[in-house]
């Protein structure tokens, strides 16, 4: 299977027509390659996005909106198949991409074709003076959109969208680890109509395509999602060009549960937290902090719960945990797990490899629970991004507190409690851009979404991500 690159509404080889094997994780074997693109083809992109810019950008809201709505239906259309494109390419399970991440990218499209429709600017009168101002906001033109392997069509979409609802042109990277979906997403933009070159998809790596398109002087605005190294080196380039920039990047989530929480909701919730998608999504709640009264129960039954956990073959419904994504990110999470005892951590499940049937090369790894008693080591201060959590206790809300706040990511957190002031406290001091309470990854798409410290700058969704991909004029009339 070869994919393609998507550019002026075609399919077409990389110029230098050099090509990247492409993965099955849950088999560890090449089912494809992928165009191996650099500079030149970035370059063709950018000029079938520039060309397509003026019109789309002159489209009424309307037109776009019914577009990005027509994207919508066909992904739903065509869940069954993209899902299990998904799974494939990935290693996730087939159920999760049925039910989370196809539906998710659908999500996204209508939900900014809806948003685009009730996009407003605001006004000024300047009393006294005469005059009053009004600010246009007019899309930036040419945008990079660079998006990662966990969650690859949800978090694709999740930035093509906006962009292209707002009235900008696009030249887009997925991860050159889960190229599939992004591929077929391609298809279904000529299907619903999108006209050739608003959306243009570029294959290849990280170090050659994905710096093209940071590098290019004047694709304006860069949203990225993927590493918090990564993220540093693209603003490294992208800021002595005074690009716009949106860095959604790593995490360290801590999930601080009290005594007084839903017991049973709070379990059943953090097993999810824990170990959705293999542990791979930058919100999973990988510090789990437990008040010390329900410690020695709380472990006792999430390691229980957790045993239960079917790790197998994506493709069977049943599966709970499938693969990872790749060898590399495999022997980096392992990693982790065998420094654990050097850590002081005691293993109190898991930490093995697993050979599936019919899937022996497959990267499958136990869900696995670290109990460690200091917070200031490898296992709590940097993103594992797998199948691994680690759990201490505490013992007072202020200790809790500093717990959760010692670590350089600031994405998410959760609190499981039911006492009203706990839960202000906790929600104004918690140093993260997003705070749960009694719950995980519930969204809204019109909330604010992004990471305070090293886990990123700027914000996506609603009426953010609209602001994100537009520039706001100020237009100052006076009268007599
Ligand atoms: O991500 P990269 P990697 C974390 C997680 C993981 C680590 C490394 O801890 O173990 O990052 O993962 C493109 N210029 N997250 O190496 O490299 C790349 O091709 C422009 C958290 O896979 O950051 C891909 O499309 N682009 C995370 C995207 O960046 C570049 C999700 C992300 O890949 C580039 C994934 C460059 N110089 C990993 N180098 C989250 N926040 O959800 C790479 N890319």
């Amino acid at each position: 299977m070869k994919i393609k690159n998507y550019i002026n509404g075609e399919f077409v080889n990389s110029i230098s027509n050099n090509w990247l094997d492409n993965y099955n994780p849950s088999l560890g074997e090449v089912y494809g390659e992928i165009p191996n693109s650099d500079s030149k083809d970035v370059e063709k992109a950018y000029q079938a996005a520039v060309k397509a810019f003026s019109k789309w950008s002159n489209t009424t809201l309307e037109e776009r909106s019914i577009i990005l709505s027509n994207i919508a239906n066909l992904i739903l259309e065509k869940l069954d198949d993209l899902a299990s494109a998904e799974s494939k390419d990935n290693g996730k399970p087939v159920s999760l991409a049925m039910q989370v991440d196809i539906p998710r990218a659908a999500s996204n499209f209508q939900f900014f074709a809806n948003a685009i429709t009730q996009f407003a600017s605001e006004s000024h009168e300047s009393v006294g003076l005469d005059a009053v101002n009004f600010t246009l906001r007019q899309p930036l033109g040419v945008v990079g959109c660079i998006s990662p392997w966990n969650l690859p069509l949800y978090l694709f979409t999740w930035k093509i969208a906006p962009a292209i609802a707002a009235g900008n042109c696009v030249v887009a990277k997925p991860s050159e680890v889960t190229p599939m979906t992004a591929f077929l997403l391609g298809k279904i933009c000529n299907e619903a109509g999108l006209p050739n070159g608003v959306l243009n998809i570029v294959h290849g790596l990280g170090t050659t395509t994905g710096q093209a398109i940071v590098e290019h002087p004047y694709i304006k605005a860069i949203s990225f999602t993927g590493g918090t190294k990564t993220g540093a080196h693209i603003a490294r380039i992208a800021a002595p060009m005074f690009k716009k920039l949106s860095l959604e990047l790593g995490g360290k989530n801590p999930n601080i549960i009290f005594s007084d929480c839903d017991y049973n909701k709070m379990l059943e919730t953090t097993v999810r937290s824990s170990f959705a998608n293999q542990g791979q999504i930058c919100l999973c709640g990988s510090r789990i902090l437990v008040e010390e009264s329900i410690f020695e129960k709380f472990k006792k039954d999430f390691v229980q719960k957790v045993s239960q956990l079917k790790v197998g073959n994506p493709s069977e419904k049943s599966t709970d945990i499938g693969a990872l994504v790749s060898q590399q990110h495999l022997e980096k999470v392992k990693s982790y797990i065998d420094i654990a005892e050097q850590e002081g951590g005691k293993i109190l499940y898991g930490g093995n490899r697993v050979e599936v049937m019919n899937c022996k090369n497959g990267y499958y790894l136990q869900p696995t629970i670290i109990e460690v008693s200091n917070n200031n080591c490898k296992l709590n201060q940097e993103e594992i991004f797998g199948p691994v959590v680690t759990i201490m206790s505490f013992k007072t809300d202020e200790e809790a507190l500093w717990l959760a706040n010692d670590v350089k990511y600031g994405l998410s957190s959760t609190i499981w409690t039911n006492n009203l002031n706990r839960t202000m406290q906790f929600s104004k001091q918690l140093q993260t851009g997003i705070v749960w309470v009694n719950t995980w990854m519930l969204r809204d798409l019109r909330t604010p979404f992004g990471g305070a410290k090293e886990s990123g700058v700027g914000r996506e969704g609603g009426l953010e991500a609209l602001c994100f991909f537009t520039e706001p004029k100020n237009v100052c009339i006076k009268y007599n």
